[in-house]
């Protein structure tokens, strides 16, 4: 759909809308305190940093510093274990415990730029990563002064990034999966649980875990009283599960092993079997180590029946919805912080006409909450997990735990390119860019 919707606008302006868009919203964070290098410390004329490792951060901002010898004193300021790792000069400290400190001497260090990150599963896709920026770093028209980066080239950073979106990857996930009718009018579903590489970002492939190759899973939807049915076969080289979150099923059809069923092994089938008795916004997962399972993309819209549309809205002029959108919130495992199992700048933009109501269904599959903040059109939340509220709930940021389920209405009343992301804002934000957590709505005549 985004291929024609973009046509629509046209391609130069959605790109110049983007980018205006873009630089009126996100500021530029200059701020010289912020800067890490400590000069030049030490009867060695070694730089001495001092670092800070927290959930879920790798700070103060790095400003460049100047090639030579370096020196990191890298501290847990946080309440998990963290390590610090700079892969390309295979340096890292041990696991640090909260308070504790390590110095790391990285020897002579040439112009370039190393990524650090913290080594602990999951921590760097949530945020534990940086860039050690050092000497002629941006290929010599930087326009360094004192060892900062001038924000003209934070700026460049930035836009370059920022005006990627909206980017084209490998694999798009999430779309309505249409099932069998068996002889007597059951609905199966054929799934297959495998590890696939899946594009995050452009040229970024991780291992994934996925039902029948994407992320997320594609969606299911009943309607009350269908009889349903989903055979699994599970090709991962683990065993799995199959939980549905959120939907009323007979206790043996629950998806626990070992309290509802033996695990699922590798090479294994199970098959699932109910009927629809309740509409039901809610989500199928993996309940087999699912700390990793899920956020490695094992997880999938699972919708019965259709949401109504409360009085008091339709009082307001919210009569019709012209578009619904899953989205599924994700932060850790291979795949990290994303929308629908994409980061921008490969997330989707969605497309509304000025009046059109989208009906959004937001899904925790992640380890954090996460606010979602859409900039306009306004939100109301009209259910919680699935359940209609009796009276709707104004909501420009709805904050989403993990495991809960949001449905929010936002009319589009001004025409633009709207950001609708993330507001823990290194979710979304960093001085390279934006990243994770951000896609935009673009509002036309
Ligand atoms: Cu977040």
């Amino acid at each position: 759909m985004s291929r024609t919707d973009r046509s629509v606008l046209g391609w130069g302006a959605f790109v110049v809308a983007i980018a205006a868009l873009f630089l009126a919203i996100f500021g530029l964070n200059t701020d010289s305190d912020a800067s890490g290098a400590g000069g030049d410390g030490g009867a060695s004329g070694a730089t001495v940093i001092d670092l800070e490792l927290s959930e879920w951060a790798i700070g103060p901002l790095m400003s460049e510093i100047p090639a030579g010898e370096i020196i990191l004193n890298v501290t847990n300021v946080g309440s998990m274990v963290h390590n610090l790792s700079i892969p390309q000069l295979g340096v890292k400290t041990a696991d640090l415990q909260p308070g504790e400190s390590e110095t790391l001497e990285l020897g002579n260090v040439a112009d370039g730029q190393y990524d650090m990150l913290c080594e602990i599963a999951g921590h760097a896709a949530s945020g534990m990563q940086a860039v050690l920026m050092v000497g002629d770093a941006m290929g010599g028209d930087g326009g360094m002064a004192g060892g900062e980066m001038d924000w003209q080239t934070m700026e460049r950073n930035m836009l370059e990034r920022n005006l990627l979106f909206p980017a084209e990857t490998q694999g798009k996930g999430g779309e309505l999966m249409e099932p069998t009718i068996d002889a007597d009018g059951t609905k199966v579903y054929d799934v297959t649980v495998s590890e696939v590489d899946w594009e995050v970002e452009p040229g970024k492939f991780v291992k994934a875990m996925a039902y029948n190759g994407v992320v997320p899973g594609p969606q299911i939807h009943l309607e009350v009283g269908d009889k349903f049915r989903m055979n699994v076969v599970n090709q991962l080289d683990e065993g799995t599960s199959v939980h549905f979150h959120g939907i009323r099923v007979p206790w043996n059809m629950d998806g626990v092993e070992p309290f509802t069923q033996h695990v699922i092994e590798p090479g294994g089938t199970f098959t699932y079997e109910f009927e629809a008795l309740e509409p039901a916004v809610g989500i199928y997962h993996s309940h087999t180590n699912g700390q990793t399972q899920i956020p490695n993309g094992l997880f999938g819209a699972f919708t019965i029946g259709e949401m109504p549309i409360p009085e008091y809205l339709q009082d307001k002029g919210y009569t019709e919805i012209a578009k619904t959108v899953n989205m599924v919130l994700n932060d850790a495992g291979t795949i990290g912080l994303s929308l629908n199992g994409k980061s921008f700048p490969a997330t989707e933009p969605y497309t509304l006409r000025l009046g059109e109501v989208m009906m959004v269904h937001y899904y925790n599959e992640g380890l954090m909450a996460h606010p979602m903040h859409m900039h306009q059109p306004m939100g109301w939340i009209i259910a919680k997990d699935g359940v209609p509220l009796e009276t709707p709930i104004p909501s420009d940021t709805v904050n989403v735990a993990p495991g809960e389920r949001y449905t929010v209405l936002y009319k589009a009343t001004d025409v633009g390119v709207w950001a609708w992301h993330c507001h823990i804002l290194n979710h979304a934000e960093s001085n390279d860019g934006m990243f994770g957590m951000v896609t935009a709505v673009i509002v036309t005549e």
